[in-house]
């Protein structure tokens, strides 16, 4: 395929591609600033990977777009991980240039170059490839694993394509389309909205964080007619939005993704008029892989929908949902064994359990596994278990999920100690080095861990009920 950047330059040069909040730029402008960002970037003469770490800026919009005019996959870090997270993933994609929002820089052992510091660059003339080739491989990004040790998933320039025509076959299409960005652009959530802008020529509304009442009041003012949401930001979105108030009437999908909803806020936004459209997806696939539409949102409540035209499907025989699709990844960087476990014969297993209904419609149960998704960020307890291990103090930590009225869910430690330590020290040195959202809510004490018959631990045994909270 022609590169993207290019063509939509072309086909719709004054179209808006991007809005945030009082600058807009048009296709034309969007790759005249990406162009010039991409030269700026060369002429810090980077060899090897990069990697950015932003929030939801314009310029780190740019930027992304910008590394990828390289011809280099950028690196996509989450802005909420510890140094210690950071420095583990760039070593592990051997990047050798972190570009950096402002506000985001740490000390990271490799070179940082903040946006500020990229802008005094003279910007070279660079040449972008005139090709985005299926199998080139357009984005890294990170995504937890078992071991506490994070995996990046290498997603391609034909699995971003496939997705976007994937879910445009799904919600359709029109002129007047716009579509708010809440998600991180180093999600794929995120990452996906800005490639299906450039892909269908659409409008994307870049928000660079989350806050419920300035994105409701956005709904309610501004021609937004798409915006992806995980259940986290849905609840505090009608939390905040008053009975009174109304999104605008181009106002056509809440496209919701990243977790488990319970029923009552489904039924809530029902009864509110608001359109959620639920859908299923992760970072290994290059977002949705299945979807609710339109016609049966109403009727199937609580399904995940039917697999996009792409996709396949199947459950099997312990309800792991097995899915085959274009979107599939490459694999995860460096650990092909890690990934063909995942895999067989083209089916890449998800990890969540799941039900086909007599029609097709899949309803998403929960994992198999140990993960915990807490607003939208997978956490697996081994990393938080790892970290805690380490501490002199702790003499053995196993870390489980609980259910948490704000988040989903969250992780709760259980422990043994050596020596007398407080739940504030706990907290601080988990806060060192982990990420906050992957520090335990409680730490519990325990005399022993429940096991089965053969002595493997029951993790989902363990119950607050049955143990001591530390203060
Ligand atoms: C929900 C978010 C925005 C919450 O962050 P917020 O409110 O900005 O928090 P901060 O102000 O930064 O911090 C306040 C305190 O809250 C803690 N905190 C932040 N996030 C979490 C969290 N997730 N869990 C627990 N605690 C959290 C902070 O640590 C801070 O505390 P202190 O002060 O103590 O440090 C944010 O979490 C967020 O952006 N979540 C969503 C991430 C996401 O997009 N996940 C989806 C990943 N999956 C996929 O992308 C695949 C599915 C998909 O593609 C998709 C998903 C949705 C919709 C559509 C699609 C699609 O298919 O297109
Ligand atoms: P990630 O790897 O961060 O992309 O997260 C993907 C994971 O989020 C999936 O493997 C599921 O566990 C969970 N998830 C995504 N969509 C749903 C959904 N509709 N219902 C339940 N869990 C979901
Ligand atoms: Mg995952
Ligand atoms: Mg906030």
């Amino acid at each position: 395929m022609e590169n993207w950047l290019s063509k939509r330059a072309r086909l719709s040069p004054e179209k808006i591609a991007v809005r945030a909040g009082e600058q807009s730029l048009t296709f034309a402008e969007l790759q005249q600033q990406v162009l010039q960002q991409a030269g700026r970037i060369q002429q810090l003469a980077p060899s090897g990977r990069i990697a950015v770490l932003t929030d939801n800026s314009l310029t780190g919009y740019v930027t992304i777009l910008a590394v990828q005019q390289l011809d280099v996959a950028p690196v996509l870090l989450n802005q909420r991980l510890s140094v210690d997270e950071l420095t583990q993933q760039l070593a592990d994609a051997a990047v050798t240039l972190c570009l950096t929002a402002d506000k985001l820089v740490r000390p990271l052992p490799i070179k940082v170059v903040s946006f500020s510091q990229l802008a005094q660059q003279k910007p070279l003339v660079v040449t972008p490839p005139t090709e985005f080739t299926a199998t080139t491989v357009a984005s890294i990004m990170f995504t937890s694993g078992t071991s506490g040790h994070a995996k990046g998933v290498l997603q391609t320039y034909g699995n971003h394509f496939y997705s976007a025509i994937g879910s445009v076959l799904n919600l359709g299409l029109t002129t007047e389309d716009a579509w708010l960005c809440c998600v991180p652009l180093f999600h794929i959530s995120g990452l996906s909205i800005m490639l299906r802008g450039l892909i269908y020529g659409m409008t994307v509304v870049l928000v660079d964080h989350f806050d419920a009442e300035e994105i409701n009041h956005l709904l309610c003012t501004q021609p937004i007619t798409t915006i992806s949401v995980v259940p986290y930001m849905l609840q505090k979105l009608l939390q905040t939005l008053p009975q009174t108030q109304h999104y605008q009437a181009a106002f056509r999908c809440m496209l919701l993704g990243g977790g488990p909803i319970d029923r009552a806020t489904l039924a809530e936004c029902q009864q509110r008029q608001i359109p959620v459209i639920q859908s299923y997806g992760m970072t290994e696939t290059a977002s949705q892989i299945v979807a609710l539409d339109f016609a049966n949102a109403a009727r199937k409540l609580g399904s995940a929908g039917q697999p996009l035209f792409p996709v396949q499907i199947k459950i099997d025989a312990a309800q792991h949902i097995l899915v085959k699709t274009p979107t599939l990844a490459a694999g995860y960087l460096d650990q092909p064994e890690i990934w063909a476990k995942q895999l067989h014969a083209g089916w890449f297993d998800t990890d969540d359990i799941g039900y086909l209904d007599d029609e097709g419609f899949l309803f998403v149960q929960g994992r198999s596994g140990d993960m915990i998704n807490s607003g939208g960020e997978n956490i697996f307890p081994g990393e938080i278990e790892a970290v805690y291990q380490q501490h002199p103090a702790v003499k053995s930590i196993v870390v489980a999920s609980a259910t948490d009225k704000t988040w989903g869910h969250v992780p709760l430690a259980y422990l043994q100690l050596n020596s007398a330590i407080s739940v504030t020290e706990l907290r601080a040195y988990g806060r060192q080095h982990l990420a906050h959202y992957k520090v335990p809510r409680d730490f519990y004490l325990v005399t022993d861990y429940p096991r089965t018959g053969n002595g493997k631990l029951k993790r989902r045994a363990l119950s607050p009920q049955t143990a001591q909270l530390l203060k």
